[in-house]
């Protein structure tokens, strides 16, 4: 079947232009985040002056591949790989509820054709929509003939839009001619152990050969068949990240070691991500009680594996059906039933003039934060505070506290405001009053952030803020965050170093991070 696709072109084939690239690849690994100001080196927060031209070509408008893009591009996954050939303790596909926002969930699968259709449809519905990605709901390798018609169908039909591929890697070293040849520049693989005693413990079976196979021998074959697969890709130049399931008390103190592993096998980026094992999911984690780790934990090991290489900390664990921005999900709008209802008007000239007017206001996102950086040049103080951002995107305060559905942390220091990750939460506002057990879970979730920033904030859930020590900010409603966060920081450290303020050091979040895996 893959021989049907050899006649797609893939455009890093020139032997020099690879090397350079690849070299390129290689000279960015391991560097670190840069001191005084503030700005990332690197890290998926690295911006057009931190990398390589090539590389950020690949990466300006990945919402996952780049941490300022995904405040900007969306991403969205066609359902078109409902077989696996591995089986994860914590994964059930089975499961699958309108309202349940994790991997291996999908409402609908789809043909390549219908796929196709809804790639055309939501492009033309959503002109900052910049990447295909096939996540399952099972294994996308183990669904060859599906993903790579689909890849085909929307490199023809749709050729602006970056494909993307997520695998667990088992079946990766068989396709990585066929990944390159549809140049697919971005591929993810779900890598959560390199030791197989570990790995015994997370996978209780593979299909491999045509045969079951279980145990150590399982997870021996699937780790040397990932880590060969990702070589297989970063010698091609294909950016690669490496997602990692952090399992506490089974492979939390390991990952490090992975990181290592990964790294060294030039992977661009690595994501590790909490396993969420609710009961209800049915899955063996979730049935035998194994818990996720706590935001804390999971920013702990994170900023460990830091210094050894790019983190992603914007990770939303999305469906494999998911539409749009990360952490909004317009699926439900792109049904197949609706979408064979729409007029599909996908121009991709209007499409790149719309792209241009986000990169105008990206521009002025980052040269207004750097101005106020400059403003912070000097200050010395070892005071660190995090605080919460409701947002809908576009890098701006421009969400109201009770239709937030999540929280974007921010670390405010004097080298700047970096973003650390997001916590959800139910909503607050219920049409038109406010839910006060909604309001104690969204206090418990961020009790570990001085302020919230929001665009609009009513006067009840004000006052319980402030009860909890939390300051309600809406005097930065739709600026940009992190010129805004800094303002803020410059403001605070004045009244702490006046006396008017006492600088607390604050406990943890009383949550634990809800999410699990993607293939
Ligand atoms: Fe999808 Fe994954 Fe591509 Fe992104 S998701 S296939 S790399 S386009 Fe992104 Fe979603 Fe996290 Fe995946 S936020 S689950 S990392
Ligand atoms: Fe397969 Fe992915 Fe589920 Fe694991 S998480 S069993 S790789 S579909």
């Amino acid at each position: 079947m893959e021989e049907a696709y050899q006649n797609i072109e893939h455009d890093a084939g020139e032997p020099d232009a690879l090397d350079d690239l690849m070299q390129k690849i290689a000279e960015h690994k391991g560097c670190e985040t840069t001191g005084s100001s503030g700005k990332s080196s690197c890290g998926t927060g690295a911006g057009a002056n931190d990398l390589a031209p090539e590389i950020w070509e690949k990466v300006k408008n990945h919402p996952c591949y780049s941490e300022e893009a995904h405040h900007h591009y969306a991403r969205m996954h066609v359902a078109v790989a409902p077989a696996c050939n591995i089986q994860c303790n914590y994964c059930n596909r089975k499961y699958d509820c309108a309202n349940e926002s994790r991997p291996g969930v999908v409402s609908e699968k789809l043909t390549p054709e219908q796929a196709a259709k809804k790639v055309l449809a939501v492009a033309s519905t959503i002109p900052q929509m910049t990447v295909l990605g096939v996540a399952g709901p099972g294994d996308p390798l183990a669904n060859p003939e599906k993903t790579f018609k689909t890849f085909e169908l929307i490199s023809r039909t749709a050729p602006d839009i970056k494909l993307c591929l997520s695998t667990n890697g088992l079946a990766l070293p068989d396709h990585v001619d066929t990944i390159a040849k549809f140049n697919v520049d971005h591929v993810t693989i779900t890598i959560n152990m390199v030791d197989p005693e570990i790995g015994a413990k997370i996978y209780p079976w593979i299909f491999w050969k045509h045969k079951r196979i279980t145990g150590y021998e399982a997870a021996k074959i699937l780790t040397d068949r990932q880590l060969q697969g990702l070589e297989m890709l970063t010698e091609r130049g294909i950016l690669c990240k490496v997602n990692s399931v952090m399992i506490p008390g089974v492979n939390d103190k390991h990952l490090v070691e992975v990181n290592r592993a990964v790294k060294s096998r030039g992977a661009f980026l690595h994501n590790i991500m909490p396993l969420i094992s609710a009961p209800e999911h049915g899955t063996v984690f979730g049935l035998t009680g194994q818990r996720g780790p706590s935001a804390q934990e999971l920013k702990a090991l994170q900023d460990s594996c830091e210094g050894e290489m790019n983190m992603m900390r914007h990770c939303r664990q999305c469906r494999a059906d998911a539409v749009g921005l990360l952490g909004e999900d317009r699926s439900a709008e792109f049904t197949t039933d609706k979408i064979m209802e729409m007029e599909v008007n996908y121009d991709l000239e209007s499409r790149k003039a719309y792209q241009n007017k986000v990169e105008e206001e990206r521009i002025a996102k980052v040269e207004a934060k750097n101005a106020e950086l400059e403003t912070l040049a000097g200050a010395s103080s070892d005071i660190e505070i995090l605080i919460a951002v409701a947002t809908k995107g576009s890098g701006r305060v421009n969400e109201h506290f009770g239709h937030a559905k999540e929280f974007q942390i921010y670390e405010l220091s004097t080298k700047g405001a970096k973003f650390v990750g997001h916590r959800r939460v139910d909503l607050y506002c219920q049409g038109g009053y406010g839910e006060e057990d909604a309001l104690e879970t969204v206090i418990r979730a961020i009790n570990d952030c001085a302020a919230v920033f929001v665009a609009k904030i009513g006067g009840c859930p004000k006052d319980s803020l402030r009860a909890a020590g939390i300051d309600p900010v809406d005097q930065y409603a739709f600026e940009f965050i992190e010129q805004s966060a800094i303002a803020y920081f410059k403001d605070y450290l004045a009244k702490v170093n006046s006396g008017e303020v006492a600088h607390v050091v604050r406990g943890d979040a009383d949550i634990r991070q809800g999410a699990f895996v993607p293939v």
